[in-house]
C-alpha cells in the first residue's frame, strides 16, 4: 500500500480536470502538464501546480514521455493518472514510470501490451469461455488456406487489423472474388497505420449493436463489472450518444456478459478500470471483440447508474487496495445518456469548426451533469481532438434521462463555433433511438443534414445563435415588457413535439 499524494494527470480538456477534481476530493495534490496551446485552460489553472512540456503538438508535448517524467521527479510526483487517449495506452510508457519509481494509474504494461493486439487478446482468453465471433485465430501466413476458412464461415467477412482498435485497418470482403484485393488493401493499411501487417478474419456480423462491459480489478485478484453502456450510435467509428444501462439486455444476458467480461480482465491479469467491447446481434448473441485498457470517455454514464467514481477507484487500486465493491452488492439505479459535443459541423459533414467560443452557457439543473474543458472567451484549439463537451442526463428511465436530454441541450448555448448540438438533439427526438430500435447502422440509415432544417447559410445560422444567445443574456423581458404583457420565448431549434 502507497498513499498518493501527489499525481500528475497527463492529459487536457475535460478528461483532465475530471481526473483531478476526485484527486481534490480525496487529499491528493495535483499537477497539470500543458502545451503552449493550452495555457489559458481551466485544467492548468485548477491544478495545484502545472508545468508547460512544449508546443502546441501533441507530439512535442502531450505525447513527451521522458519530459513528463522528469517533472515528476522535479515537482515529488507519486503517480501519474494518463486519462484516456494520449499515453494511455502506451505499454512502454506505463514501463517507464513504473522504471522511474511512479505509480501508474491504470493496469500493468503486460495487460497493455497483451490487449493491445486484437490476436494476443484472442490468445489470451482462449482458455476461458467466451464467445467470439467465427474466424480463424492467427494472423494469417496462408492465403489460400484463409479463402478456404472464409467459405467454411461464409461472406460477407471482415479483415481486421491485429493492431488494429476502435475501426481502423478493417475491410469488409462480400465475396471470394473480392478476397485478395480485400487483403492486400488491408496488409498495406496495417503496415502503414501500425507498423504491423498482422491481419485475421471474421464472420461479419452486418447489423451489430455496439455493447461494452466496465470492469475494475485491483492487485489482489479481484474483479468485478460494472454492467453495460450501449454506444451503437457511431458515426465513422466516433461515438455520439452512449447511455448505461443497455435498452434491449434482460438481467440474464446482463449477468451472462459481465461474467465473461471479468473472466477477460481475468485472462490477462488485469488490474484499474478497463472495458470489455463487446457486439450484440439482432438474436442477442454477444460477442468479444477487444479489451480497452484505458478509462473511457463514455465512463460518465455507468458513474451515474451506480454511483462508483471510476476514478477514485482507480486511484485506490493503483495504490494496492483491495476492492471493497462486492459484485453482489451493485445495482443499476435509473438511466443515464452521454452526448458528445463537438466543435464539428454536422450541416457540413462533419468537418472540425474550431474557432472562439464568443458565447458559452451551460445548462444546468436537476439530472444534469457537463464535463467540459472550455470557457466562453476561450478558443478551441486545432491541435487535438475537437470534443468541447460530455453532457450526461441521469434519470429515473430512459424516457426521462431523454427527455432532461433534450432540455438540456435546449438549455445549452454555444456561439462561435458550430456543434453537434443539434445532431444530438435529433437522435434524442428519433423513434428508432426512442423505441431502442437501433444498431451501429443507426447515423447513416437515418440520417441527412437536411434533417437539422438550418435555413440560410453558416454565417446567417451563426449571427442568428449569436444574436440569440446576447439577447438570452441581456436585455430581453426585464425592463422591456409591460406590467401584465406576456412575454413568449422562441425554441432555438424548433418547437417541441408534442405527446
Ligand atoms: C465487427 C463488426 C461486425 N462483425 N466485427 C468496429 C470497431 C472495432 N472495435 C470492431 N468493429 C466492428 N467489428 C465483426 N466480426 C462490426 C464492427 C463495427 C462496429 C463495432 C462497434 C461499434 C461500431 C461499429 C461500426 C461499424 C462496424
Amino acid at each position: 500500500m502507497t498513499k498518493i499524494r501527489k499525481l500528475l494527470v497527463a492529459n487536457r480538456g475535460e478528461i483532465a480536470l475530471r481526473v483531478m477534481r476526485t484527486a481534490r476530493e480525496m487529499g491528493i495534490r495535483t499537477v497539470a502538464i500543458y502545451s503552449e496551446a493550452d495555457r489559458l485552460s481551466p485544467h492548468v489553472r485548477y491544478a495545484d501546480e502545472a508545468v508547460c512540456v512544449g508546443p502546441a503538438p501533441s507530439a512535442e508535448s502531450y505525447l513527451k514521455a521522458d519530459v513528463i517524467i522528469d517533472v515528476c521527479r522535479k515537482l515529488n510526483v507519486d503517480a501519474i493518472h494518463p486519462g484516456y487517449g494520449f499515453l494511455s495506452e502506451n505499454a512502454a510508457f506505463a514501463r517507464l514510470v513504473r522504471e522511474a519509481g511512479l505509480i501508474f494509474v491504470g493496469p500493468s504494461p503486460e495487460a497493455i501490451e497483451i490487449m493491445g493486439s486484437k490476436l494476443g487478446a484472442k490468445a489470451a482468453v482462449a482458455a476461458y469461455n467466451i464467445p467470439m465471433v467465427p474466424g480463424t485465430p492467427d494472423a494469417i501466413m496462408d492465403r489460400g488456406e484463409a479463402k478456404r476458412t472464409a467459405a467454411q464461415i461464409g461472406y460477407p467477412i471482415l479483415i481486421k487489423a491485429s493492431a488494429g482498435g476502435g475501426g481502423k485497418g478493417m475491410r469488409i470482403v462480400e465475396r471470394e472474388e473480392e478476397f485478395d484485393e480485400g487483403m492486400d488493401r488491408a496488409v498495406s493499411e496495417a503496415i502503414s497505420a501500425f507498423g504491423d501487417g498482422s491481419v485475421f478474419i471474421e464472420k461479419y456480423v452486418t447489423s451489430p449493436r455496439h455493447v461494452e462491459i466496465q470492469v475494475l480489478g485491483d492487485q489482489h485478484g479481484n474483479i468485478i463489472h460494472l454492467f453495460e453502456r450501449e454506444c451503437s450510435v457511431q458515426r465513422r467509428h466516433q461515438k455520439v450518444v452512449e447511455e448505461a444501462p443497455s435498452a434491449i439486455l434482460t438481467p440474464q444476458i446482463r449477468a451472462e456478459m459481465g461474467r465473461c467480461a471479468v473472466d477477460v480482465a481475468r485472462a490477462c491479469g488485469y488490474y484499474g478500470a478497463g472495458t470489455v467491447e463487446f457486439i450484440v446481434d439482432d438474436q442477442l448473441n454477444f460477442y468479444f471483440l477487444e479489451m480497452n485498457t484505458r478509462l473511457q470517455v463514455e465512463h460518465p454514464v455507468t458513474e451515474q447508474i451506480t454511483g462508483i467514481d471510476l476514478v477514485k477507484q482507480m486511484i485506490y487500486i493503483a495504490e494496492g487496495k483491495p476492492l471493497e465493491i462486492r459484485q453482489e452488492a451493485l445495482e443499476i439505479k435509473g438511466h443515464a445518456v452521454e452526448v458528445r459535443v463537438y466543435a464539428e459541423d454536422p450541416a457540413n459533414n462533419f468537418l472540425p469548426d474550431v474557432g472562439t467560443l464568443h458565447t458559452y452557457v451551460r445548462p444546468q439543473g436537476n439530472g444534469v451533469r457537463l464535463d467540459d474543458g472550455f470557457e466562453e472567451g476561450m478558443t478551441i484549439p486545432i491541435f487535438y481532438d475537437p470534443m468541447i463537451a460530455k453532457l450526461i442526463t441521469y434519470g429515473a428511465t430512459r424516457e426521462e434521462a431523454i427527455e432532461k436530454m433534450i432540455r438540456a441541450i435546449d438549455e445549452y448555448q454555444i456561439s462561435g463555433v458550430q456543434t453537434t448540438l443539434p445532431f444530438c438533439r435529433f437522435v434524442m427526438e428519433h423513434e428508432a433511438f426512442r423505441s431502442g430500435q437501433f444498431d451501429t447502422h443507426f447515423v447513416q440509415r437515418y440520417f441527412t443534414p437536411e434533417m437539422l432544417q438550418q435555413t440560410g447559410d453558416a454565417t446567417e445560422t451563426r449571427l442568428a445563435a449569436a444574436l440569440a444567445a446576447y439577447l438570452l443574456e441581456t436585455g430581453k423581458p426585464k425592463g422591456k415588457a409591460a406590467a401584465g404583457e406576456v412575454v413568449t420565448q422562441k425554441s432555438k431549434w424548433r418547437e417541441r413535439r408534442l405527446g
